[in-house]
């Protein structure tokens, strides 16, 4: 027997093991993937941010936190994704220069897969080049970019703007991370993606025509 709260205590104390082994619990008892990401692993994380916020805790603390997150994720990644499903729209994600935050981009990207899309990830810390390379080959139709300090903030812009340069003029950028507001948003051009596209349900399967969006709460922006 497990809680999801027991588990957000175990990413937020930084117990790995213990994180992994709730996780498997938690899907045993029959928890659906996103309840135990979005109820057990997130606020977990949430809750050391909080501590950092609070000078409870310092980087070390964070770091540790943060590794509980990848011992859990890929348990619940195949069952979002399911195998066998032949991906229909290349998308390439990446938290952008001077980034190393990741944990919100492998939850977009898990999110992205379990839509039909095919997604390259890259980085983290992605120079705007690299990001246009790694669109290049599978010819993306999304570029999906992150910012979680308010210092990198600007580099969104530099990617957005070495995707175009690359040739892809069509590319469909969404923007997101804790910082990025609408108003920054359109501040680069975006022009901002209503969050369930008037979806109802999960994730609509992707289609050559464009990204589903459906990552409620995902802040989603679409030029
Ligand atoms: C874990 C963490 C770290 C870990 C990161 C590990 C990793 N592999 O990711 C480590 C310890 C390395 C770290 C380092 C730092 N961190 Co830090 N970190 C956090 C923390 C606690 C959690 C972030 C997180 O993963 N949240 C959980 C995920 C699920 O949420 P999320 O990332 O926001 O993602 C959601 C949305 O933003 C969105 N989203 C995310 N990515 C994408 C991508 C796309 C395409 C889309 C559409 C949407 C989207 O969807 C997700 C799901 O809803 C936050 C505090 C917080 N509460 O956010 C601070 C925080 C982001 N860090 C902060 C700081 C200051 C730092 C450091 C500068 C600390 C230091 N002095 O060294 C360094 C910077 C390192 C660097 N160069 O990047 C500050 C940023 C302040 C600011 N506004 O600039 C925060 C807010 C803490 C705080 N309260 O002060 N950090």
């Amino acid at each position: 027997m497990s809680t999801l709260k027991q588990l957000a205590e175990a990413v937020e104390n930084g117990q790995r093991n213990d994180a992994k082994l709730r996780t498997q619990t938690l899907r045993a008892e029959g928890r659906k993937s996103l309840e135990i990401i979005e109820q057990g692993l997130v606020p977990g994380v949430a809750g050391i941010g909080e501590k950092f916020n609070n000078n409870e805790v310092f980087v070390p603390e964070m770091r540790i936190a943060a590794r509980a997150m990848p011992e859990a994720m890929p348990l619940l990644e195949p069952l979002l994704a399911p195998a066998g499903i032949k991906p229909k729209v290349p998308a390439v994600i990446g938290p952008v220069q001077g980034d190393q935050h990741d944990i919100g981009k492998n939850l977009v990207a898990m999110r992205l897969k379990g839509a039909n899309f095919g997604v390259v990830e890259v980085g983290p810390n992605v120079p705007p080049e690299q990001f246009a390379t790694a669109a290049k080959e599978p010819n993306a139709a999304v570029g999906a970019l992150s910012a979680l300090l308010t210092t990198t903030m600007p580099a969104l812009k530099a990617a957005v703007l070495a995707l175009r340069a690359a040739g892809s003029t069509t590319v469909k950028i969404i923007i997101g991370g804790g910082p990025v507001t609408p108003g920054f948003a359109s501040e680069i051009g975006r022009r901002r993606l209503p969050s369930r596209c008037g979806q109802r349900g999960g994730p609509r399967p992707a289609t050559r025509r464009g990204p589903a969006s459906s990552m409620r709460p995902l802040r989603e922006y679409q030029q």
